[in-house]
């Protein structure tokens, strides 16, 4: 590795040399691009019933046609290649494989991902498969969703599935995109399906969908007939604290934000600040003998999701405010409707992106050390970072987005940095190959090094994409 201008305190350098062998990938996810919401046996899922729901999704948008990947692979998996892209990472719909609560196996839904795994081979790009991505099959949630033990049973059955389908093929298995998010806003704050704000519940499910990884990387070991890798990935607050209680505030976030699931998936124990800090929201009686040891299996890579940092203080009781991930210059928080364990998310200085989160290159470079440092032995893989910006076409149809690709070249450049610092990193994925569906942000977010027109569904290689395709194919940071 070398560098030309390291040093720039603005993480804006250029020709840093990746490592042999690093990856350079792209990500999206089911719901996010796929559309054909109800075809070839597809059922619902959570996000389904969510966005139909008056209120939930800005401007009543919905994944029902997304980006149209469903019919449109062939001429995507093209564009992947063009982009020199050596990864791809996408996530299967659990409603496709297993659309009713019979759990019998829907062909139709397996052919999709056989199609999708054997088109990225053929083009030289690895697949890397996430089983979840938030799209719970409705059934289950109608079951009891996340909060109940139930669905963790449900999720071993369908990693089997997927194992015994594509387990020659696919190069590395991901379990669960971001549980955070899974528990926190889907069963606590409620911004996300399936919309419940019960604390006892997003507990519940921070520890089943503990659970599920640990049973799905058995499961899938013991039906994969190649030699896949094996990950998750976890998306983590960066703290920052102000006020007194600064280091309080952010002990109390990191316990419930970060160690919830780092210490029970790399450690095989839940910290026992965690346990403590929520005794008054639950007993934690949902931990089972034999859990512990069941979620800490090894792994091959851990991945990490980085956007930005998140600034905490400690609630003083005058102004409670409740913890959402859109609060300006916040990367996100916690809700804790009643409990004691309120901290407040606080605004953050800027240079901030369309979704008000603050760039801070500095923040990922912070928690691949500090990861690196905590988990010695485990290799790390950057699974997303981006950035959403209001993008304008210009009159020739090109689409130049100069702050994404400023905001990558930084990124890059921290990762870079954790690198001779001396983390293993082994790669980075861009959110996202597409515009997409942002989750309760509807189609008004774009993330894409992509452009997608959702009036005729056209694709343009923005600025950004072209600059990446040039890193990917040179491992070259570029000018
Ligand atoms: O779009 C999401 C993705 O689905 C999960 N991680 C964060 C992205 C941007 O919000």
């Amino acid at each position: 590795m070398t560098t030309t201008n390291q040093g720039n305190p603005d993480y804006r350098d250029s020709g840093l040399v990746f490592p042999p062998g690093f990856t350079f990938g792209s990500a999206t996810a089911s719901y996010q691009v796929e559309g054909a919401f109800d075809e070839d046996g597809r059922s619902p899922s959570i996000w389904d019933t969510f966005s139909k729901t008056p209120g939930k999704v800005w401007n009543g948008d919905t994944g029902d046609v997304a980006c149209d990947h469903y019919h449109r692979l062939d001429s995507d998996l093209d564009l992947m290649k063009d982009l020199g892209l050596g990864a791809y990472r996408f996530s299967i719909a659990w409603p496709r494989i297993q659309p009713t609560a019979s759990g019998e196996v829907n062909q139709a839904g397996i052919d999709f991902y056989a199609r999708l795994v054997d088109g990225l081979l053929e083009r030289g790009i690895r697949p890397v498969a996430t089983l979840y991505h938030w799209d719970l099959p409705q059934y289950l949630e109608d079951a009891g969703g996340w909060a109940a033990r139930a669905t963790t049973d449900a999720f071993e059955r369908y990693a089997k599935i997927m194992g015994a389908a594509l387990g020659d093929r696919v190069h590395t298995w991901t379990t669960l995109n971001e549980p955070w998010c899974s528990a926190y806003l889907g069963y606590g704050q409620g911004g996300h399906a399936p919309g419940r704000s019960e604390p006892a519940s997003a507990l519940a499910a921070v520890h089943h969908l503990n659970l599920a990884h640990g049973r799905a990387v058995q499961a899938l070991r013991a039906t994969s007939s190649g030699d896949p890798e094996y990950s998750i990935t976890l998306n983590f607050h960066v703290l920052r604290g102000v006020g007194d209680a600064a280091p309080e505030a952010m002990r109390r976030i990191d316990a419930l934000a970060n160690r919830a699931f780092t210490h029970p998936l790399l450690k095989g124990e839940y910290p026992a600040d965690l346990l403590e800090d929520t005794a008054s929201v639950t007993d934690w009686s949902f931990v089972h003998e034999g859990d512990l040891a069941a979620i800490n299996q090894p792994i091959d890579v851990l991945g990490v999701n980085y956007y930005s940092t998140a600034t905490v203080r400690l609630w003083d009781g005058v102004s409670p405010k409740q913890m959402n991930d859109g609060h300006k210059g916040t990367a996100g928080g916690t809700a804790w409707p009643g409990s004691d364990l309120a901290v407040e998310f606080v605004e953050q200085a800027g240079p901030y992106t369309a979704m008000g989160w603050n760039i801070a290159p500095e923040g990922l470079e912070e928690l691949l050390v500090s990861l690196s440092a905590e988990f010695p032995d485990q290799p790390l893989m950057i699974t997303e970072n981006g950035a959403a910006f209001d993008d304008v076409v210009a009159a020739d149809g090109s689409v130049p987005d100069p702050k994404r690709l400023d905001y990558l070249r930084r990124h890059f450049t921290a990762a870079h940095r954790a690198i001779e610092r001396g983390v293993d990193l082994r790669g980075y994925f861009v959110w996202s190959l597409l515009d997409n569906f942002e989750w309760g942000y509807g189609y008004a977010k774009r993330f894409g090094i992509v452009r997608v027109d959702f009036d005729t569904l056209e694709r343009t290689v923005k600025d950004s994409g072209l600059w990446y395709a040039d890193l990917a194919r040179t491992g070259v940071l570029p000018e």
